[in-house]
């Protein structure tokens, strides 16, 4: 099958290979020709198809396999690299977030949230098996799922001690760090030393202007080689709490209070940096950017995590000193897309995703789309898109 998948792939590259020589000269590189050993070629756009769902929210590639998978909130799209729809995961009534696909076990892994249940889980899919449209997510097999107590714990906590956890609404004082589940997911190096791979999760953020301990971005580090032992099938009418009990990391990064957090997270390993796209925030008191990068460079250090009632301290990254910058809240970023998907091919390119709606019979359909760019680090957006549009 892989076989298979590589022989379209090198069909493909014909197609592109005008966009392959303009990145290899936009990035400074000579080469004329891809080498034997090179990554399969991509296309400078994949159609992710309309359907009849939520909106976009993430993309994850599977470059060898020829791949890429779009989750639309209730809804797992897998097309090959010409947007030919090969397979769909669908029947989830939680929130499917942003993904990413796992090179070590050729699985994706993506943020799901059922916040009334109170319950937050990664799900795991194994691509391989999904070979047609409408695949069932509780009755086929294809997704397991592993909890996260670290979450359930920080969405739940009764932060003003009433007694009451006022539930899923922005409009309180509960939620520590104004936590409202988990969206942005990454496979990306140990934050902190020994840099052992490891899935990242970030959470998402309740916007709300009158508090002060919601100004973190706040990522959870988890070690998944060992994760099988928790892995179970999808339950809705009756969650599980399998899985570890405390993150291997959990680190801040101050960006001022955004809407939902971390829509989506990618680590970039030609930069050794991360990119977290956001919705922006509402706070007077920041630049509301709608884009980060932390530096891969810099070593963690603990450091006061602002805004809270009582001192706390926690492990602390630091944004990379280029962009867009606001002295007044010492925060840089930029303007950018990416809240919808977002693939680092490694290489100084990138896959932007777009997400739109089509009509069809009266009803509203979703789109998306992921789109070749290449980082120029310009500002306000960063990203030039690799093709005429
Ligand atoms: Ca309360
Ligand atoms: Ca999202
Ligand atoms: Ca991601």
């Amino acid at each position: 099958m892989r076989r298979n998948a590589r022989a379209r792939l090198a069909a493909l590259s014909l197609s592109v290979s005008a966009v392959v020589v303009s990145a290899a000269v936009a990035g400074g590189g000579t080469a004329r020709a891809v080498p034997a050993a090179a990554p399969p070629p991509v296309p400078a756009a994949v159609d992710g198809g309309k359907w009849r769902s939520g909106h976009l929210q993430g993309t994850a590639l599977d470059r060898d396999g020829g791949f890429m998978y779009f989750s639309f909130t209730d809804l797992l799209v897998k097309t090959d690299l010409r947007g030919r729809p090969v397979g769909s995961v669908t029947g989830f009534t939680g929130h499917l977030g942003d993904l990413d696909f796992n090179k070590d076990d050729g699985r994706v892994y993506g943020s799901l949230e059922y916040k009334s249940a109170k319950a937050f889980y990664i799900a795991i899919f194994d691509g391989d098996r999904i070979t047609r449209m409408n695949m069932d997510a509780h009755s086929t097999g294809v997704v397991s799922t592993v909890h996260l107590k670290e979450v359930v714990k920080d969405y739940t906590a009764d932060m003003n001690g009433d007694g009451v956890f006022d539930g899923n609404t922005a409009n309180t004082p509960d939620h520590r760090y104004g936590c409202s589940g988990i969206d942005g997911v990454a496979f990306g190096p140990g934050l902190d030393p020994p840099r052992r791979p490891r899935l990242t999760v970030a959470y998402g953020v309740y916007s709300n202007t009158s508090r002060t301990d919601n100004d973190h971005q706040v990522l959870l580090q988890y070690d998944v080689r060992f994760w099988k032992r928790y892995e179970r099938p999808l339950s809705e009418s009756e969650p599980h709490t399998s899985g570890p009990a405390r993150p291997d990391g959990k680190f801040f990064v101050y960006t001022g209070n955004t809407t939902y957090g971390v829509q989506n997270l990618e680590y970039d390993a030609h930069s050794g940096d991360w990119r977290m796209a956001v919705y922006k925030g509402k706070k007077k008191t920041f630049p509301n950017y709608s884009f980060f990068v932390i530096d891969g460079s810099e070593r963690t250090r603990w450091g006061l995590v602002r805004g809270q009632a009582s001192p706390e301290v926690g492990r602390m990254l630091t944004l990379a000193p280029r962009g867009l910058y606001d002295e007044e809240s010492d925060v840089y970023g930029y303007q950018s897309a990416g809240q919808y998907g977002l693939v680092s091919l490694d290489d100084g390119r990138f896959y932007v995703a777009e997400a739109g709606t089509a009509e069809s019979d009266g009803v509203t359909l979703r789109t998306g789309r992921a789109v070749l760019h290449r980082w120029t680090g310009l500002t306000p957006n960063p990203f030039e898109a690799l093709r005429r549009r």
